[in-house]
């Protein structure tokens, strides 16, 4: 007998008591979440046979090429939000500045609003390699039934109501929280219903992978060097393995399911990191700590850090607590 797996649906509907206050609006926003992905999951899929990989010769806010993926991934995403009257705001990477809902489209009376990454790791889809959309969650702060404004955006990741990420990778998962702990989906594409195949998923606190591009050892932080000395050293139970795909959802993801720390730090290239704190650092790190796991900037919890800018980048540290801790030990030695 074939085992019965809940669907992304059902659950929605067995654990809609778990949203604080709400009004079943944020069950309606995953579910246009969940509906968007399987839109980009299908040109996702099918990206090397159109024409539609590659760049599109313009760069996105962060000046970094834009794929045409990219566009595609961020005009399905901020459509489906949009339309489906959910939201008051949205940020994305893809976009200078935030988009306001404006009220003929509901907006200004919805209370949420959305920040994400619609497409991470883009530089991939050319080699064929995993992908991801990354999306953080907040209660707007500013009055309702007004335009939102830019501190609707600029709140530190321990106020996200939720967060999650879609790895578009050898099978399609949508993985969130919303603060009860981490549920993993995946999708049948045959019939295009999410099935709960990782429930209340956790990463162990220790691990033996490190996840960073070590094309950068020299422009390290002399901690981020001695950390990956004390993982490389033949004693106890080392050294390491070391595995970095070059797609952050794909290297948090497998890190969760095996344990592991993913780092990229500050370097002289990087004077603040390369990931963005909104939109990349913040929900991976409401999954890692939700899933038992740790993020900080090397000193600080990443949850914790107030935003100045809608783009702002971090440092991040993430994955199993004790290696985690052990890398901050290091950044303060
Ligand atoms: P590098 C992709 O561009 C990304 O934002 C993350 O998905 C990934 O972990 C990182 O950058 C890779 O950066 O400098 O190692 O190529």
């Amino acid at each position: 007998m074939e085992q019965s797996f809940q669907t992304l649906g059902e659950f929605i509907i067995d654990n809609q008591s778990d949203f604080q206050y709400s009004t079943g609006e944020l069950s309606r926003l995953i579910n246009s979440i969940r509906l968007a992905a399987k839109t980009v999951n299908y040109q996702v899929n099918k990206a090397g046979l159109v024409d539609i990989t590659g760049s599109i010769g313009s760069s996105n806010t962060s000046g970094e090429d834009q794929q045409k993926l990219d566009v595609y991934a961020n005009d399905v995403f901020i459509k489906t939000l949009i339309d489906r009257q959910i939201v008051c705001g949205i940020a994305s990477e893809e976009n200078d500045d935030f988009i306001c809902v404006n009220s003929s489209d509901g907006g200004y009376n919805n209370k949420y609003v959305v920040l994400m990454d619609p497409l991470d790791g883009s530089s991939n889809i050319d080699v064929n390699v995993s992908v991801g959309t990354i999306f953080s969650i907040y209660r707007r702060v500013s009055p309702p039934g007004t335009p939102v404004v830019l501190e609707d955006f600029l709140q530190p990741g321990n106020q996200q109501v939720a967060a999650g990420y879609i790895i578009y990778g050898t099978s399609t998962m949508l993985v969130y929280t919303t603060g009860h702990g981490v549920n993993g989906f995946t999708l049948n594409p045959a019939i295009g219903t999410y099935y709960l195949s990782h429930p209340q998923m956790t990463i162990s606190e220790d691990g033996r992978i490190y996840s960073i591009n070590e094309g950068n050892y020299v422009h390290f932080p002399i901690g981020v060097k001695k950390y990956l000395k004390f993982c490389q050293e033949e004693k106890d139970d080392r050294p390491y393995t070391s595995r970095y795909i070059g797609s952050l959802v794909s290297d948090v993801h497998r890190n969760i399911i095996k344990g592991g720390i993913y780092i990229y730090p500050t370097s002289s290239k990087a004077p603040n990191g390369k990931l963005r704190l909104l939109y990349e650092c913040n929900p991976i790190a409401m999954i890692m700590e939700q899933a038992n796991g740790k993020a900080s900037d090397g000193y600080q919890r990443i949850l914790d850090i107030v935003p100045t800018e809608l783009h702002q980048r971090a440092p991040f540290f993430c994955g199993s607590s004790n290696m985690v801790r052990k890398a901050e030990e290091f950044m303060s030695s």
